[in-house]
């Protein structure tokens, strides 16, 4: 991946195919670069320039509304991120640790908890969304993965204020083909993302540890992607990774309103 001229759109170069995808990207003619992740180790990481973090304590988070489709979602006035993953994931906990709310967006050991898009306002200035998870049934079929896919996809493509997403994906399995599926999808629509890899505690007992397999999930992407989106390993359980997200998303929202 690399970023064009104008720093409106990155490209994703795939090796195998070597079709090129544009995907466009929150940064716009950026003007001050104090955060550049670049290589790191083996695998080569997108190059962002972001501006410094700040406001990135949350103080205030409230539930504002669960949305059946798109067009009943709330007015899209305030800037957004959407976490999408798989069912049981921890996209929900997530948000409770990022907020320090239990209890804020709902938990459950069941997969396919969330089956609405819930919208969190956050200190009254920016809001998380929660969408559904994908393949929790594996009965359901192809007509559930289509409707899910249209779902999201209506989201993505009609929402304006949509300045990034977190693609979840479980540190304590190893590489699911739905997770490149989804990330490819991403990338095909156009829609900017990080990579955050959840519960890094929960190592089984017999298995590659989490660090395994989130280094086979890289390597995997890797085989496609010249360079990755950037990641990020977190635990709602002990709260690791939780600042560095919460960063990234306050220097991400501080590029949103440069470029406003
Ligand atoms: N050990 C550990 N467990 C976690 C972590 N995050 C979530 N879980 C557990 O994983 C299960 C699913 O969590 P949820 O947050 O409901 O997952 P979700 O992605 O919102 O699931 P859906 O709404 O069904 O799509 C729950 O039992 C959580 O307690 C984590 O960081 N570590
Ligand atoms: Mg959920």
């Amino acid at each position: 991946m690399f970023l064009t001229q104008d720093f409106r759109f990155l490209r994703i170069r795939n090796r195998t195919t070597s079709r090129t995808k544009t995907c466009s990207l929150t940064q716009r003619a950026l003007s001050s670069s104090h955060n550049i992740p670049g290589s790191k180790g083996e695998f080569t990481y997108l190059k962002l320039q972001l501006p410094p973090a700040e406001n990135t304590r949350v103080k205030k988070a409230t539930f504002v509304k669960s949305s059946p489709s798109v067009k009943l979602c709330p007015p899209d006035r305030y800037p957004e991120f959407a976490l999408i993953g798989r069912s049981n994931v921890g996209k929900s906990s997530l948000i409770n640790c990022l907020t320090e709310h239990n209890g804020l967006a709902k938990v459950s050991k069941e997969p396919g908890m969330t089956k609405l898009i819930n919208h969190y306002l956050i200190n009254d200035t920016w809001c998380i969304v929660d969408l559904p998870g994908y393949g929790f049934a594996k009965t359901a079929g192809k007509e559930a993965r289509d409707s899910w896919i249209k779902f999201t996809k209506d989201f993505f493509i009609s929402r304006d204020n949509l300045v990034h997403v977190l693609l979840l994906v479980d540190a304590s399995t190893p590489p699911q083909q739905l997770d490149m599926e989804c990330a490819n999808w991403l990338a095909e629509c156009e829609v900017p993302f990080a990579f955050v890899f959840t519960k890094i505690d929960s190592n089984k007992k017999e298995g590659p540890t989490c660090s395994k397999n989130i280094r086979a999930f890289k390597q995997m992407l890797a085989k496609d992607w010249e360079e990755l989106p950037w990641c990020f390993e977190t635990s709602s359980k002990t709260g690791s990774g939780k600042s560095e997200l919460l960063g990234y998303l306050a220097s991400l929202r501080a590029l949103h309103l440069m470029n406003a």
